[in-house]
């Protein structure tokens, strides 16, 4: 059980890469290196923290965190380091706190010795997944304000949080059943998976997913100043089984891959699974290979819905109190902002903001 202190400590939390002061010119073994490991506010004990340098010839060291989250390294040579973690730690679970569920954490950084021999330093680790990458960023569910059940003006954002381009080539949008073994829908992009170059998101830059490119605000005879204009999307979701469904010749299409499935891309209004994944694992059959998801959201209306997807892709939901037809959105709450926990990753906003993040 993850214990939280409730006394301050005065750490200094600065990983500044390339703040080396002066190489030391002689193998000194004076340094000592102490660092807390920190999830969420919470010290982290048991936790396995590894030390290494490129300044001198030497191995790596390991510690293992004490009860109050310590690594202690000492005497170690004077020297910059790298720190990395990897570990798996137990966490209340979202729907009962009594219970604990597995997720994986990270963290890595960088520590340099300042004017003495000690550097008291903080790493704090994220949740496995929770990395700067492509996002799923906004989910617009539930339709316009409108007595005809109209909500065909759905659409998915990702955006890029990471400072890399990232390639849609080949990668799938899967809605889930209640687990990752469970793919209800699973379209794809064109392109190769994992070494496709053709279709660029830049660093910081927003997708527009619609489930059909058009603008839902101006249909002909049925006016829904609520909606959105979607005919600029980036992408739309387009089965080729399904004849009826709308194609704009302007944006490309993602399209359906699992036999037999005839409808498109919609999803429920009110409680489903989005989740995106690098489309290495194509045999949805026996589910999607967690190692190949990129990001995954859950979301429901009600506070004390069951919570369904593994807690390692997203420990809570987002959309608590969103209405059908309301016209509201889920956005998070900057953009690409992840801990994978979507409860407190997103909020509900007024109105769809399709290719840009609400003020
Ligand atoms: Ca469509
Ligand atoms: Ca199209
Ligand atoms: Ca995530
Ligand atoms: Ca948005």
């Amino acid at each position: 059980m993850v214990k939280k202190l409730l006394f301050l400590l005065f750490i200094p939390i600065l990983f500044l890469p390339g703040c080396f002061k002066g190489k030391p010119t002689q193998f000194d073994g004076e340094l000592s290196v102490k660092l807390y490991v920190v999830f969420e506010g919470n010290y982290l004990p048991n936790i396995p923290v590894l030390l290494s340098t490129f300044d001198y010839n030497i191995s790596s060291y390991i510690d293992t965190t004490d009860s109050a989250g310590l690594a202690e390294f000492e005497p170690v040579p004077y020297a910059e380091y790298k720190v990395n973690t990897k570990a798996t730690i137990m966490v209340p679970s979202f729907d009962n706190p009594d219970s604990l569920v597995e997720i994986n954490v990270v963290g890595a950084g960088i520590v340099a010795p300042g004017d003495g021999n000690i550097i008291i330093d903080t790493l704090e680790v994220i949740a496995s997944g929770a990395e700067p990458g492509l996002k799923i960023n906004e989910i617009y569910t539930v339709g316009p304000p409108n007595n005809s059940y109209y909500w065909f003006d759905q659409f998915i954002e990702l955006y890029n949080s990471s400072e890399d381009t990232i390639y849609l080539d080949g990668m799938v949008v899967c809605r889930m059943g209640e687990f990752l073994a469970d793919v209800t829908y699973i379209f794809q992009f064109p392109g190769e998976p994992l070494t496709g170059r053709e279709y660029a998101v830049p660093p910081n830059s927003f997708v527009v997913l619609a489930q059909d490119a058009m603008d839902h605000t101006n249909i002909p005879n049925f006016p829904l100043p609520g909606s959105v204009d979607l005919s600029h999307a980036d992408w739309e979701f387009r089965n080729s089984m399904d004849y009826g469904d709308f194609d704009n010749p302007d944006v490309p299409n993602i399209d359906n891959i699992e036999t037999g499935h005839r409808l498109d891309f919609m999803i429920s209004l009110i409680n489903d699974i989005i989740l995106i994944a690098d489309g290495s694992d194509l045999n949805y059959l026996d589910g999607i290979d967690i190692n190949s998801v990129i990001d995954c959201v859950e979301y429901h209306t009600s506070s004390d819905a069951m919570k369904y997807i593994e807690a390692e892709l997203d420990r809570g939901y987002a959309g608590i109190g969103l209405i059908r037809y309301s016209g509201r959105s889920m956005e998070r709450i900057s953009a690409g902002f992840d801990s994978n926990n979507s409860t407190v990753d997103f909020e509900i906003i007024n109105h769809p903001t399709p290719g840009y993040q609400h003020e």
